[in-house]
């Protein structure tokens, strides 16, 4: 039986790498594959990755809770799922800092799986305005010093760079970006499109799709201070809210979650803080959706879908995924959800509500109990 291919996408946080997955999938079933995608995050669920990739036509399922770095067996079952379902590709992404897929998912899986998976090469997705962040004069984008470690990381990691997002940038930026790309990773190849408009997008596919990954440990300094200093400051808040017009009025609620998330971009400038992606999701009735992202306090709204139609209740959800305290990160939510629950006279029931930092004790089950 002919293998399945598998790749990992990595890249910051608002890269694109849910996009460049759509993209790339949709690139290579329009070739005659059958592309899947396996979503994963760190919080336990309410993931809006997960529901906008459902709602892409593209076979998919989701791995919550961690990161597929540390749960190979139920990566193994969700990859074999998907192999039921048809798939004869799969991607899937890395959450949080987005490095130490390597060794945790390419090393493991050619080790234990290599006559049922064949790697394609390591990709990293790079966003244009990010590289500012390591180029000279320019790295004034508002996130902490301590994050520059992890972009180059997660270059340095890859078998290939993606520089995403093109469209975003004129021919001479683009040119700028590929430069400090190939002077910092000489031996990778890179390559550049745009997951939004297409450009560039098949030649990436092809070449993911003939190429394999090296799938041989490279020293990038996972677990070092530095990378622990990046840890340290990032946080995850991931909730569900119930909205109600409270006069059972269709309400607009474009306007009133642009509200929402300028509110949040409000708030945050205020504490101090930033979010390199937040994210929010809401399901209308047969197919009409609502997704947009925030991909920092300096940026505009990107709206990936507005509602065609009004509605009077909804349920709406929100990731944040920050560059601040986890504490911080809430408290602008709430803010922010007070601001558009009383101007758009709505009711607002949560019915799910998890908030960590990446480093935050007790996390996950290993937590440990102490007392005086
Ligand atoms: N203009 C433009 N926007 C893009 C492109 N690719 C992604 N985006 C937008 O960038 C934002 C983030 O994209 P995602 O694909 O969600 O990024 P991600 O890397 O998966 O984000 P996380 O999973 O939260 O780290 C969304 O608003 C996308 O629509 C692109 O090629 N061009
Ligand atoms: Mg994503």
């Amino acid at each position: 039986m002919a293998k399945t291919k598998y790749m990992v996408t990595s890249g910051f946080l608002g890269a694109g790498k849910t996009t460049s997955m759509i993209a790339l999938a949709r690139s290579l079933n329009n070739a005659g594959r059958k592309a899947a995608i396996l979503a994963n995050d760190l919080g336990a669920g309410n993931i809006v990755d997960a529901d906008f990739t459902a709602e892409s036509g593209v076979l998919t399922t989701s791995i919550a809770g961690n990161c597929i770095c540390y749960q190979h067996e139920n990566l193994v079952d969700k990859l074999r799922q998907l192999v039921s379902g048809g798939a004869d590709v799969i991607f899937s992404d890395i959450p949080g800092c987005g490095i130490g897929a390597l060794d945790h998912v390419y090393l493991q899986t050619k080790e234990k799986e290599g006559d049922e998976f064949e790697l394609m090469p390591f990709t990293c997705i790079v966003d244009p305005e990010r590289l500012k962040m390591l180029m000279d004069g320019e790295d004034n984008i508002n996130l902490p010093a301590e994050m520059r470690f992890l972009l180059n990381a997660q270059m340095a990691e890859a078998d290939l760079i993606v520089l995403n997002k093109i469209d975003t940038a004129g021919a001479d930026y683009i040119g700028k970006c590929l430069e400090l790309i190939r002077a910092l990773h000489p031996d990778t190849p890179v390559m550049a499109m745009s997951a939004k408009t297409g450009e560039g997008v098949d030649a990436v596919a092809d070449y993911i799709i003939s190429h394999a990954a090296a799938a041989e440990h490279r020293e990038i300094g996972y677990g070092s201070e530095a990378f622990m200093a990046a840890e340290r400051l990032m946080s995850w808040y991931n909730r569900r809210v119930f909205f109600e017009q409270r006069e059972g009025k269709n309400l607009d609620f474009n306007a009133a979650l642009a509200c929402l998330i300028e509110g949040v971009r409000g708030s945050l400038l205020a504490r101090g803080g930033n979010v390199p992606h937040f994210k929010v999701f809401a399901s209308g009735e047969g197919g009409d959706y609502f997704k947009a992202s925030l991909v920092g306090v300096d940026y505009p709204i990107e709206f990936d879908r507005k509602f065609d139609n009004e509605y009077t209740a909804l349920s709406v959800i929100i990731n944040a995924r920050a560059v601040a305290e986890a504490g911080t990160m809430a408290a602008a939510v709430e803010d922010a959800l007070d601001a558009v629950a009383e101007q758009y006279k709505l009711k607002a029931r949560t019915f799910f509500l998890e908030n960590f930092g990446m480093m935050d004790e007790g996390r996950g089950n290993g937590g440990r109990a102490s007392r005086y």
